[in-house]
């Protein structure tokens, strides 16, 4: 048999695969026949439904003391463009995004040299307060070992805190690329691959659903990609407390990598989805985030083993700093439109993917 009906066979299985089959699928151009694989995995794990949820994006502020090579969103402080909103404007949008129908907002930010830790527990009670019904997917776990080293608290303590002032999970950035060699050279300002899947297992062991998500298409290689997710692959066998897996595709504009890469091809970023759909047999959800990918790319995903979309993102600052051409958010008839299109059922979800019926 050769290696690639051997992996067929462990599929059809469902068994899982080594890293070094997952580094073979990488190695490989045949995207047809790895998409029909992952479909399979997928289809087995959600039949034809496709989650989506209504949601906002919230950065209090882009001011942030680390200087991450990918990142075009940060500000040093007096910096033309830098800004921390005041709680109330935060209010403001959460509310906004309540009456707008978003059931979660989603808060993360640049590490601030100067705001205590006592700011983020109060914009987590602040917006509990005003919007009572959106559950708050907040922080990083970049940003979690932050507060935790500016209040001089234990990371236990620090999630205690937060969740006693509206924290409901995490979303899965900072993990970047979780092999040291390559943070080195992309973020070796950031805390190590290491601290961050400690965090990350201290949040699971809180009680608290996070993410996990890659940013590829910089200078790693298909070996750091398959290092990465079998690390998170590992944890999850330990504590099952992971959602969904997000690739983030790189975005080169406006940020120190600018120079040398270019964006990730179409068949990159397919091919990495569904790679991570047939390695990872312990997640649940894959989520193709259409911000980075643009829509059209991620309605395709959808035939190559994706079954979530995210959601209407409404104001997103991150990639579209880095220069993404999708739009800043989506409607929900769009979210749905896509997934129709695409011979998919769309299915409203909250955070914790717990389908919703209401009327529209
Ligand atoms: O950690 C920064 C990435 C992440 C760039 O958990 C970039 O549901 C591409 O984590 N090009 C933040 N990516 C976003 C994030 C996220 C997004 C959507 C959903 C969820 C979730 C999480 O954005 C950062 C970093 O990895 N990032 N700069 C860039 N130029
Ligand atoms: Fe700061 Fe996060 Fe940007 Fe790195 S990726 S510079 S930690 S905001």
């Amino acid at each position: 048999m050769s290696a690639f009906e051997n992996i067929v066979v462990k599929v059809r299985a469902d068994q899982r695969i080594s890293a070094e089959e997952a580094l073979f699928l990488f190695n490989s151009n045949d995207l047809l026949a790895i998409g029909e694989l992952a479909a399979l995995a997928n289809e087995r794990k959600n039949g034809k439904n496709v989650f989506f949820n209504v949601n906002r994006h919230i950065n209090p502020t882009n001011i942030c003391v680390n200087r991450c090579a990918f990142c075009a969103f940060s500000r040093k402080p007096g910096d033309e463009g830098a800004y921390t909103l005041a709680l109330e404007e935060i209010c403001l949008k959460a509310k906004q995004a309540e009456e707008e129908g978003a059931t979660e907002v989603h808060i993360v930010g640049g590490l601030h040299p100067d705001l205590p830790f006592e700011y983020y527990e109060q914009v987590l009670g602040a917006i509990r307060q005003v919007a009572p019904t959106l559950h708050i997917k907040a922080f990083t776990a970049v940003e979690i070992d932050y507060f935790g080293r500016i209040a001089g608290l234990g990371i236990e303590q620090v999630f205690e805190r937060l969740k006693a002032a509206g924290l409901g999970s995490m979303p899965g950035g900072g993990a970047e690329i979780l092999v040291e060699e390559v943070r080195q050279r992309v973020c070796p300002e950031k805390i190590s691959g290491a601290r961050w899947l400690e965090i990350i297992r201290l949040a699971h062991a809180a009680g608290l659903k996070t993410n996990a998500t890659m940013l590829y298409g910089h200078v790693e290689g298909p070996a750091d990609r398959v290092a990465h997710m079998e690390m998170l692959r590992e944890l999850q066998d330990r504590t099952g407390g992971f959602q969904a897996f997000i690739p983030l595709a790189f975005q080169p504009e406006n940020s120190d990598l600018k120079l040398n890469i270019k964006g990730t091809s179409g068949l990159d970023d397919l091919k990495t989805l569904a790679v991570a759909r047939i390695f990872l047999d312990n997640f649940s959800h894959i989520k193709a985030y259409w911000v980075m990918l643009g829509e059209k790319i991620a309605q395709v995903a959808l035939s190559f083993g994706v079954n979530d979309l995210d959601g209407t993102v409404a104001e997103e600052r991150i990639g579209h700093d880095a220069g993404a051409r999708s739009p800043q958010s989506l409607s929900k008839d769009g979210i749905i439109r896509l997934i129709g299109k695409a011979g998919r059922i769309p299915v409203e979800r909250d955070t914790l993917y717990r389908p919703l019926t209401r009327v529209p």
